[in-house]
């Protein structure tokens, strides 16, 4: 079980929230895990661990980097800070000397992440070939099995290479029985009732950038729903109706 004290992440001040956590990329080799980390984060070459070697075509190592949102809920100014994670689409352990498969990288995520609280979990597959779709229940198990899904973890169902239109195999409707789905298989492996607004599907192009805005607002709602802060800045409301006391974290939170 990983540290489930997500308070740590999140600090008031009287006009800011600030809050940070883990999104992790997971699914099949060759989805476009790495470009999407890319087209969020806007690449800032060096930043990425794995992409100095141009000659590699998949990813054999576990990548990160950052990305700020800033929104605002009321008069706070919201500042989230997500640690991106890319876990390489190999599936079970590399040989020795061939970089890391899946395996490896997740038993060096908690090593080495600063954050281990994983408040978005990005299932990413290539909408033009339903094997990767259908291999997301494999992610998800393995995802499960190695506790990355917490009752704080939005899921995001998450189709790249939207812009190759003509080869497009997996349709709205398929996408709408996956959103079920892993409801379902959440509910059943780890007892967690998901909220169905809480696994969103979204679909991208990282060629052209379409739905990529709509991505980091589903990883921000992922932030805001994980440490409940539209509930949170309502009560605070109410109370200051009540008294001008300072503001400061909830006991809910705990
Ligand atoms: N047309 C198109 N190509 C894409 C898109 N996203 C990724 N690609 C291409 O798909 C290939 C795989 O993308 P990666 O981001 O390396 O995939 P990955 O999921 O990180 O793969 P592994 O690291 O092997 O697990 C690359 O050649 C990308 O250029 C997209 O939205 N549209
Ligand atoms: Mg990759």
């Amino acid at each position: 079980m990983q540290d489930a004290n997500i308070t740590k992440l999140i600090r008031f001040t009287e006009s800011k929230i600030i809050c940070t956590g883990g999104v992790v990329f997971i699914g099949d080799g060759n989805t476009g895990k790495t470009h999407t980390a890319m087209s969020i984060t806007e690449f800032k070459r060096k930043s990425f661990f794995n992409l100095s070697d141009a000659t590699l075509r998949k990813s054999v190592n576990l990548e990160w980097d950052y990305f700020i949102f800033q929104s605002n809920i009321e008069e706070y100014l919201v500042r989230t800070s997500s640690q991106i994670f890319i876990m390489p689409g190999q599936k079970g352990r590399a040989k020795l000397g061939e970089g890391l498969a899946f395996e490896d990288a997740a038993d060096l995520y908690f090593h080495v992440a600063p954050i281990k609280i994983v408040l978005s979990l990005i299932l990413t597959f290539d909408l033009t070939d339903i094997k990767t779709f259908l291999e997301l229940e494999y992610w998800l198990n393995r995802a499960i099995e190695r506790d990355m899904v917490q009752p704080y973890t939005s899921i995001i169902i998450l189709g790249t290479h939207l812009d190759d239109y003509e080869n497009i195999m997996v349709s709205d409707a398929n996408i709408a029985v996956a959103q079920s789905f892993i409801r379902d298989l959440i509910l059943e492996k780890r007892g967690l009732d998901l909220k169905i607004e809480d696994i969103h599907t979204i679909k991208v192009s990282n060629l052209t950038n379409e739905g990529i805005d709509e991505l980091k607002t589903a990883i921000n709602h992922s932030f805001l729903s994980a440490f409940n802060l539209n509930g949170y800045l309502t009560k605070q409301k109410e109370n200051n109706n009540h008294d001008e006391s300072e503001i400061s974290p909830s006991s809910d939170l705990e």
